[in-house]
Parts: structure tokens; C-alpha cells; sequence
């Protein structure tokens, strides 16, 4: 549907508010009309899209809750900068089909960039209750996009749920389902991505430079195309934070059995670039399970990456090596728990790491593996590998293991044994300060009691 341009919008507005304010309330309500308007936190002005609404109009909504425009890209059209457009579902289980998928380009602009005081916001209400066909978007920064529920049958590289190619985004609280050969979610740079469900898709995030991805949910991802890879997440880059994440739920047969090498992690080369190494990088308090390739695989394809931090994650679940370091200089590998794989962490192509505090449990091969690079610490660290390690096979006092519960127990042989780190290590991966009792645990948890 064509949306009118703006000033005929603001012509027939006025008279829509000439009519209705005759036949109604000097507000212009219809009769009866029990909207309530939701309060949203923003600086600057806020309008509405709701097809559901009977007296939603494209051609003569004013964008008003009580007069809304019908369609997603009608709203986009007509909002400016800063402002915030709010597309409303419904408080039923099923959410409002909008049978839309919004790109902008500069040669066909439809979302407005917005500030760095005030991000142009584009947000289901209630959240996660409109579900419609993504979002493709180049050239327009500071843009949020919030609460929607996402699904496309498009496989073609711009066919990802929500795809910003611009910076200081913010993607949160979506819940993108069943995105076949591409990322469910896919920026460049200076973004955020939080909250965020990404569901059978083939890659879960993408991400370049200066993002963030927090506490995202990472489930089943699914290898839809023949041929493709599939990963929970991408990235390259400098400055990127992966923190606070969970990724689960992915099957051997709908990943690495059709050829993915499916990995929790994945540095790559971008598609549109030549590529950079990592650098400066944090990948904290993520739990990764179910996974068959790597925990996170670093190459140097691309040059040397460096000072990457890797503390307090879960890697449970792999087949492969849980981290496979191949040239990467001072890597930091604090507090971690390797569970159930074949190797723990293999060295390679002249990296150099820092390796403490950290379990290596139930794994089939070595826990750590030098062959081109240098360990340069190697202290606290814990080994209960029955098929190696000395046949270290005794129960060292983990809640339930076999239920990924692995706190620690009271007698748990883990408290207080491990090497202080301060100010590098000062939390656990429930946020909980470290140290408690004399000493820094080792694994992911500090026991407190
Ligand atoms: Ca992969
Ligand atoms: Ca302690």
C-alpha cells in the first residue's frame, strides 16, 4: 500500500479532525472509545500504527492513537527524526500479522536517522505482540528497534531478520524466528543487541566493530541452506563485548550432520570487506551448550588479532576444541568451565595466552594443547578428565552436571583454590563479587554460601 506524502497526510488530517471533531467530542475521539494511552519514556513525539484499529488509515490516519496509520512503512514515511513510532499488536497469544518487510536505503529513505540524544524508535507494543517480515536498513544511524516478532522465507544475503548497515543502533527485545542462510540478527558497527530471541535461524547474531551483544538467547540454530555454514555468532573487529548470553537447543542433525561446522563463536571475514582480526575483545558469563565445531574459533587469516578476554563462560556440549586460539597475542583465559568435549584449548599460529582459574572436565583429548605459541601463565586451573589427566575421575563437588546445573557444592573442591585476579576477575558469571571467603574459586561460580 502507497502511502501519500506528507503534506497531503497533513491536509486530510485537518479535515479528518474537521469531521470528527463535527460528528464527536471536540477531541475528536469516536464515541465510546476506551484507548488508553500507553506512557513511553522519549523526548520526542510519539505516533502509531495499528491495522486493527477500524479507523486506521494510510490516507487520512494523523497518526494519532485514536486516528493511526495502518501500515509500518506509512509510519516510517511520516515520522522525522527522533521520534518514536509505535506499531501496535494485541494482548492475545497470537500476535497482529503485519505483512511487511521495511528497507531503506538513501536512494529510498524511509527511517529517519536520529540523534545520538534521542534514537528514532520503532517498537512493538505490547512486546513481542506484532509480528511482521524484518527489517533491512543502510544509511540511517541511531535507530532503534524493539519488541517485534520476526520471520521471512527470504535466504539472499539481505535477507536477515533485522540487518543495520550503519551505526549506533540498538536491536532489543526482538524475537526473530526461521531465518533461512542468514543471521537472524546482522549489524556493522557501534550497535547494541540485547534482549533479543533468535530461533532456527542459520547464524544467530553478526556483528562488526563496538558492539554489544548482551544477554541475547541463542536457541536451535538450524542449516537451512545446502553448502552454508551455520553459527551462533560472527564477529571480527575491534572492541566488540559478548556477554551474559545463552545458546542452546541446537540438534547434530540440523547443523554439523548437513556439513555446517557449527560453532558458538566464529571470527569471519565480511562479505562486502577484506576482513580484520579481533581485538580488544570480551566474551564473558555466556553459556554455550550444544554446539559441535568450536567454542570460539580465532584464524589469522585476516592478521594478528589481540587482547582478547574470555572469563567466566559455560562451554558445554562440544565435539571439537572448546577454544581454538590460532594467532591471536595475549589472550586471557580466566574462570571458564570446559565440559564435555575433546579438546579444551589448543594454541596455534603463534598466539600467546593466559590461562587461570579454569575447569577442564569430562574432555576426550588434551585440555590444553601448545603447538605453535606460548602459554605464558598457567596457574589455579583444575583437571577432571577421566579418559586423561591422570585418570582424575573424582567427583569434585559440582551441583548436578549432568543437569548443566554447575554451581558449586559447600564441600565442592573448587573454593578458594583459585590465583587472586584482581581487577580482571571480579565477578562470577551471576554478576556476584569475587572474592568471597579467602580466596578467588575456580569455574565459572564463586561460592557464597
Ligand atoms: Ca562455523
Ligand atoms: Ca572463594
Amino acid at each position: 500500500m502507497k502511502c501519500l506524502r506528507n503534506i497531503l497526510i497533513i491536509f486530510t488530517s485537518l479535515l479528518v479532525f474537521v469531521l470528527t471533531g463535527c460528528a464527536n467530542t471536540d477531541l475528536g475521539l469516536p464515541e465510546n472509545n476506551e484507548t488508553i494511552v500507553p506512557e513511553f519514556p522519549y523526548k520526542g513525539e510519539v505516533y502509531y500504527v495499528d491495522k486493527s484499529n477500524p479507523d486506521a488509515s494510510d490516507e487520512n490516519g494523523d497518526g494519532s492513537i485514536y486516528s493511526p496509520w495502518k501500515t509500518i512503512s506509512c509510519g516510517l514515511q511520516n515520522i522525522k527524526s527522533g521520534e518514536a513510532l509505535i506499531v501496535l499488536g494485541n494482548n492475545s497469544r497470537d500476535p497482529v500479522v503485519y505483512e511487511e518487510r521495511i528497507e531503506s536505503s538513501t536512494i529510498h529513505p524511509l527511517v529517519p536517522t536520529g540523534t545520538q540524544d534521542q534514537h528514532t524508535i520503532i517498537r512493538a507494543y505490547p512486546r513481542r505482540s506484532v509480528k511482521m517480515e524484518g527489517f533491512f536498513i543502510r544509511d540511517a544511524s541511531y535507530v532503534r528497534i524493539e519488541g517485534f516478532q520476526i520471520t521471512n522465507d527470504l535466504t539472499e544475503w539481505d535477507g536477515c531478520g533485522i540487518q543495520i548497515r550503519s551505526q549506533y543502533n540498538e536491536i532489543v527485545d526482538n524475537y526473530i524466528e526461521g531465518i533461512g542462510g542468514q543471521p537472524g540478527i546482522k549489524t556493522y558497527t557501534d550497535c547494541k543487541i540485547i534482549d533479543n530471541h533468535v530461533y532456527k535461524c542459520q547464524y544467530g547474531i553478526t556483528v562488526k566493530d563496538n558492539c554489544l551483544i548482551e544477554n541475547n538467547r541463542l536457541e536451535r540454530m538450524v542449516r537451512h541452506i545446502d553448502g552454508q555454514d551455520s553459527d551462533y555468532i560472527r564477529m571480527q573487529g575491534d572492541n566488540v563485548i559478548i556477554r551474559n548470553n545463552i545458546a542452546f537447543g541446537t540438534l547434530y542433525e540440523e547443523t554439523a550432520d548437513l556439513g555446517a561446522h557449527f560453532d558458538f563463536i566464529q571470527q569471519f571475514n565480511y562479505e562486502d570487506g577484506p576482513g580484520a582480526p579481533v581485538t580488544n575483545a570480551v566474551i564473558e558469563n555466556n553459556q554455550v551448550y550444544d554446539y559441535f565445531g568450536q567454542g570460539i574459533i580465532f584464524n589469522d587469516i585476516v592478521g594478528v588479532s589481540d587482547n582478547v578476554i574470555i572469563r567466566n563462560n559455560i562451554f558445554a556440549g562440544g565435539a571439537s576444541t572448546v577454544l581454538l586460539i590460532k594467532g591471536v597475542s595475549n589472550v586471557k583465559i580466566y574462570n571458564n568451565l570446559f565440559y564435555n568435549s575433546n579438546y579444551g584449548i589448543r594454541v596455534n599460529n603463534g598466539s600467546s595466552v593466559s590461562v587461570a582459574n579454569n575447569i577442564f572436565m569430562n574432555l576426550l583429548l588434551e585440555s590444553l594443547l601448545k603447538q605453535d605459541g606460548t602459554i605464558y601463565q598457567n596457574e589455579g586451573n583444575a583437571y577432571y578428565n577421566c579418559a586423561r589427566d591422570d585418570n582424575n575421575c573424582d567427583e569434585p563437588g559440582l551441583l548436578d552436571p549432568v543437569s548443566n546445573d554447575f554451581h558449586l557444592r559447600s564441600d565442592s573442591d573448587f573454593i578458594d583454590v583459585g590465583i587472586d585476579l584482581p581487577g580482571i576477575v571480579d565477578t562470577d558469571i551471576e554478576g556476584n563479587s569475587r572474592p568471597v571467603g579467602e580466596k578467588w574459586d575456580i569455574g565459572p561460580y564463586e561460592y557464597d554460601g
